[in-house]
C-alpha cells in the first residue's frame, strides 16, 4: 500500500506524458520519454480487434512491434518496470496530461485522398479532457494544413480553450525506418513546428530530452510540408530512374553502368557549393513502402485543399504513376522472355521472388509484388509469389522456395533478398520448365545468366 501511495505521489509530481497510439511510431516515443528522468508516461490505445490486445502486451513490458529492433523490447521492459510507462484505453488520463502527443495511423485511399476518421476521432476526445496549458504534438504525417484546419479546430471546439492563448499545438514529425524505431529518433534532425513561437518553443525544449541530433524550429506548415516533400522527393528520384531505365532498355544500354557514372561527380556534402552533386537512384520492379506510394499524395491533397490558387504538380503526379506501372512492366517483361522461349503467358507457372516490399525484411505494405501478381493472374498465367521472410499476406504465397521453381516457365524477381542473391544458376535452371529470368533489381548478370542458359530480361537492362 505504502509503495502504491510513494509511487501515486511521484507520479503526481512528473511531467505526464500521453501518447496516443501504440503503433510504430507512438511505442518508441512512449518508451523514450518514460526514460527520461521526471516524465511519467501513459500509452493510449483503442481496444480494437486488430490493435487492442497490444495494451496488456505493453503492460507486461513486452514489445508488440515485431522485425528486429535493436533497443527497443530492452527499453519497454526497462519503464514497465520503472513504472513509468503504462497503457490504457481510457481517454480521460489526457485530464491532466502536460504533454499529449497524437501518433495515428492517417491512411490515404486510392485516389490519393486522406481518411482522417482516426485523426478527427482522437482530436475530439483530447479536445473533451485535456486541461489549460497543455501541449499538443502531432507527430502523424498529414497533409499539409491539417493541424491549424483540422485538429486545431476540434481542439478549441471540444475543450472551449483557444489554442495559443491557452495551449500549445506542434507538429513534429517521425522519420522511423524499419529495423532503426529508437536510432532515427535519437540520431536523426528532428523538425518541430509550432502554430506559434511559444508552441514551438515548448515543442523543442520537449524533443530535446530524446533527440541527440539537431533540431530545427520553425511552423507548423512548414513542418507538415518538410515531411512528405521529404518523401516525394525520393519517390521522384525512383522515377526519374526508373524512367532513365526504360531509355536504356530501348537503346540497348545497362542503366545501372549510367548510374554508376553519373554518380561518379563528386558528392562531398560537407562542400556541396562548390561539387556539382548526382544522387542518381536505382531503377526497379516498383515502390512499396508505407511512405512513399502515400506521401505524395498528400502533398498534392494539401495544395489542392488549402492552396490560395490552383497548382497542377505534374512532375511528382507523373512520377507516382510511373512508379506505379513499374510492377506492369515487369509482366511485359516476363512476357517478352516466354515469347523468345516460344511460349505464352497463358497457363505458365510464374515465380516470383519476394512478397517484402523491402530486401532482407518481412514488411509487404504496398508491395511490387501484389499488382505483378494479380496482373499475370490476369493475363491467364499461373504466378506463385515466395519469400523466405513474410509470415501473413492477403495473397496465397509460399516459403518454400523450391516448390515455387519447381517448373516455373519463368523467374520475376521483385525484392533484392539476401537469398536470392547468393542462388546458384545452373542448378536454378535443371529446377523450372522454362528458362526465362526477369530481374527487377539488378541482382544477377544478363552474361551469367546467358551462359547458365537462361533468357535474361532485367530493368534498365538491355533487351
Ligand atoms: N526503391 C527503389 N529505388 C531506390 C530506392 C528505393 O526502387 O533507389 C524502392 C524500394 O525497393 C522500396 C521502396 O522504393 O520498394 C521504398 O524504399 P525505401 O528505401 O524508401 O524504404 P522506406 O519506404 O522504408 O522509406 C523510408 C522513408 N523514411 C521515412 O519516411 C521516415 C524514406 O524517407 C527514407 O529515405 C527511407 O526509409 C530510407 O532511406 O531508408
Amino acid at each position: 500500500m505504502y509503495t502504491e501511495l510513494v509511487i501515486y505521489i511521484q507520479n503526481r509530481m512528473m511531467e505526464k506524458i500521453v501518447v496516443i497510439g501504440m503503433g510504430y511510431v507512438g511505442i518508441p516515443a512512449a518508451a523514450l520519454f518514460a526514460d527520461v528522468e521526471g516524465f511519467n508516461v501513459v500509452g493510449i490505445q483503442r481496444r480494437s480487434k486488430r490493435s487492442g490486445w497490444k495494451i496488456d502486451w505493453l503492460n507486461t513490458g513486452k514489445n508488440p512491434i515485431g522485425g528486429d529492433e535493436p533497443g527497443l523490447s530492452e527499453l519497454i521492459a526497462k519503464v514497465v518496470k520503472k513504472r513509468t510507462f503504462r497503457v490504457t484505453d481510457d481517454f480521460s488520463e489526457c485530464k491532466d496530461a502536460d504533454v499529449i502527443l497524437i501518433d495515428v495511423q492517417t491512411p490515404t485511399d486510392e485516389k490519393g485522398v486522406p481518411h482522417y476518421e482516426s485523426l478527427r476521432e482522437v482530436s475530439k476526445e483530447v479536445g473533451n479532457h485535456m486541461k489549460k496549458g497543455v501541449m499538443v504534438v502531432l507527430e502523424s504525417t498529414v497533409a499539409p494544413g491539417t493541424t491549424t484546419n483540422i485538429v486545431k479546430p476540434l481542439l478549441e471546439e471540444e475543450s472551449g480553450l483557444v489554442a495559443g492563448r491557452d495551449f500549445s499545438l506542434v507538429f513534429s514529425y517521425e522519420r522511423v525506418m524499419v529495423g532503426r524505431l529508437i536510432k532515427n529518433i535519437v540520431h536523426l534532425p528532428r523538425i518541430v513546428g509550432g502554430i506559434d513561437e511559444e508552441s514551438t518553443r515548448r515543442g523543442v525544449e520537449l524533443y530535446e530530452h530524446i533527440v541527440k541530433e539537431r533540431i530545427y524550429p520553425t511552423d507548423s506548415l512548414t513542418a507538415e510540408l518538410a515531411k512528405v516533400v521529404e518523401n516525394t522527393y525520393r519517390d521522384v528520384n525512383i522515377a526519374f530512374a526508373n524512367e532513365v531505365a526504360l531509355i536504356c532498355e530501348s537503346l540497348g544500354v545497362d542503366a545501372f553502368k549510367v548510374r554508376e557514372l553519373v554518380n561518379t561527380l563528386p558528392n562531398d556534402p560537407s562542400d556541396a557549393s562548390s561539387n556539382p552533386l548526382r544522387d542518381m537512384h536505382f531503377p526497379g520492379a516498383g515502390v512499396g513502402g508505407h511512405c512513399l506510394p502515400k506521401d505524395p499524395w498528400l502533398l498534392k491533397y494539401g495544395v489542392d485543399t488549402y492552396g490560395k490558387f490552383e497548382v497542377d504538380p505534374i512532375v511528382i503526379v507523373k512520377s507516382r504513376e510511373l512508379n506505379l506501372w513499374m510492377p506492369t512492366h515487369m509482366a511485359d517483361l516476363v512476357e517478352e522472355g516466354l515469347s523468345e522461349a516460344g511460349r505464352k503467358l497463358d497457363d505458365a507457372k510464374i515465380a516470383i521472388l519476394g512478397v517484402a516490399f523491402l530486401e532482407n525484411s518481412d514488411d509487404t505494405r504496398n508491395t511490387p509484388s501484389k499488382p505483378l501478381y494479380e496482373l499475370l493472374l490476369k493475363k491467364g498465367a499461373k504466378p506463385v509469389l515466395h519469400d523466405p521472410y513474410v509470415r501473413d499476406f492477403d495473397v496465397p504465397f509460399t516459403e518454400d522456395l523450391n516448390a515455387a521453381l519447381e517448373g516455373a516457365d519463368a523467374i520475376a524477381l521483385v525484392t533484392k533478398h539476401k537469398e536470392y542473391v547468393t542462388l546458384d544458376l545452373n542448378s536454378l535452371k535443371t529446377q523450372i520448365r522454362t528458362p526465362v529470368l526477369v530481374d527487377g533489381r539488378n541482382v544477377y548478370l544478363k552474361e551469367d545468366c546467358e551462359k547458365a542458359g537462361f533468357i535474361y530480361k532485367g530493368v534498365g537492362k538491355p533487351h
